[in-house]
């Protein structure tokens, strides 16, 4: 199989860079955004702060008394944390990273997952230029910056990208990558924490390296069969974990309100055509199939009726989702002799395309 090129895209200082981003005059001072529990004008936490601040010895997690003690006479800026505008910032990039890979993997309001070997064509040397332009197109588009990791899985970007920051772009190919994690420290790993990592060091080992030679079976003995396995392959830089869209729309739908209360089942279809057009963008965006079509419709006398139809073959299609919204509501008219107040369409019972198949291959490889 071709080597995968997987890229971990984490936004820099990403809280205090959108507080740069709406207000430049701040740019050049220390900034530390915090989260004021409001018992007194000092309370509370630092969520993040900028670089200009953690060169005063400010850190994420930290009380903000002591934040401000640190920085004082620094002409520091103090800001309450502002989710909305975060989230806003954030699904703007999302929506551009997104359109640079094959598959999409959000982790955090500020950390993605790409998979772009199809983009470059399974080369890390294109890897670098691909990534120096999804870097400049969030910079042109949103005047955000943020730091690349590239490696041949999720386990390596990762740790690629948190090895520079901020601005960063670390490739580490995969020939690289049991040289790059040897001498860094246990913790680096995800699932190694205060206790484990003393655990380990107990038994000698203290960096990626030491744990990689390290027996395999020891390892089962002390930390279980999943944990000790997993803690291996990593260390070994193996993980074949794919890039996939976490939580996974169940179902999607659209609802409206009918001009008129109505029977009329082309004036419903006028409707639902509407809402579908914008059902379908959403699940061609998202590459799904769906096995199911329902309906939705609310009476004048506000009650609701809800009817569903599985389809023999997952679709894809529009005109499958208006076809099987015609037959129900055709149906559901002759159950009924109430009016029509609201419609709605709803598709769900997806299969993502890629999986299919990416399922099917994996399937091949383990024969
Ligand atoms: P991080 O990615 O850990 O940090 P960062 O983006 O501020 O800085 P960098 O990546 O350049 O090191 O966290 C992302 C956001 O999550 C951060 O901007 C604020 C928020 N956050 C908290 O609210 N509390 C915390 O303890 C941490 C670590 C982060
Ligand atoms: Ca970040």
């Amino acid at each position: 199989m071709q080597n995968r090129v997987i890229m971990l895209v984490d936004f820099d200082y990403f809280y205090a860079q959108c507080e740069e981003l709406r207000n430049p005059a701040i740019k050049d001072k220390p900034i530390v955004v915090g989260v004021y529990s409001g018992r007194t004008e000092e309370s509370g936490a630092v969520s993040t702060s900028n670089y200009i601040a953690r060169k005063f010895g400010v850190k994420s997690g930290m009380p903000l008394f002591l934040a401000k003690r640190k920085l004082e006479g620094a002409d520091a800026v103090f800001l309450p944390v502002d989710h909305q505008c975060y989230d806003q910032l954030s699904e703007r990039i999302m929506l551009i990273l997104r359109g640079y890979a094959t598959s999409f993997e959000q982790v955090s309001v500020d950390e993605a997952y790409l998979d772009v070997t199809e983009q470059v064509e399974g080369s890390f040397e294109k890897a670098r230029n691909y990534a120096q332009k999804i870097k400049d197109d969030a910079r042109n588009q949103v005047g955000i910056s943020f730091s690349v990791g590239v490696g041949s899985n999720k386990l390596v970007a990762k740790i690629a990208c948190d090895s520079q920051k901020p601005d960063g772009l670390t490739i580490v190919k995969p020939e690289e990558a049991l040289a790059f994690l040897k001498p860094l420290d246990v913790d680096r790993l995800l699932g190694v924490g205060k206790k484990t990592s003393t655990k380990m060091a107990e038994l000698g080992i203290k960096t990626i390296g030491d744990l990689a030679k390290y027996d395999m079976q020891k390892l089962v003995a002390v930390f279980g069969k999943t944990l000790g396995i997993y803690f291996h392959n990593a260390a070994n830089a193996i993980d074949n974990e794919p890039v996939q869209e976490q939580g996974e729309a169940e179902s999607i739908s659209r609802i409206g309100t009918l001009k008129q209360d109505t029977r009329d089942l082309e004036f419903i279809l006028q409707k639902t055509d509407e809402l579908t057009e914008d059902i379908f963008k959403e699940i061609k965006e998202k590459k799904l199939n769906f096995k199911t079509v329902s309906i939705y419709a609310v009476m004048t006398d506000l009650s609701s009726k809800t009817r569903s139809v599985t389809l023999e073959q997952p679709a894809k299609d529009k005109e499958a989702i208006k076809r099987n919204t015609k037959t129900l509501f055709e149906k559901y008219l002759l159950e009924s002799t109430l009016e029509i107040r609201r419609v709605g369409v709803k598709v769900s019972g997806f299969i993502k395309e890629e999986l299919q198949q990416k399922r099917l291959s994996s399937f091949f490889q383990s024969e």
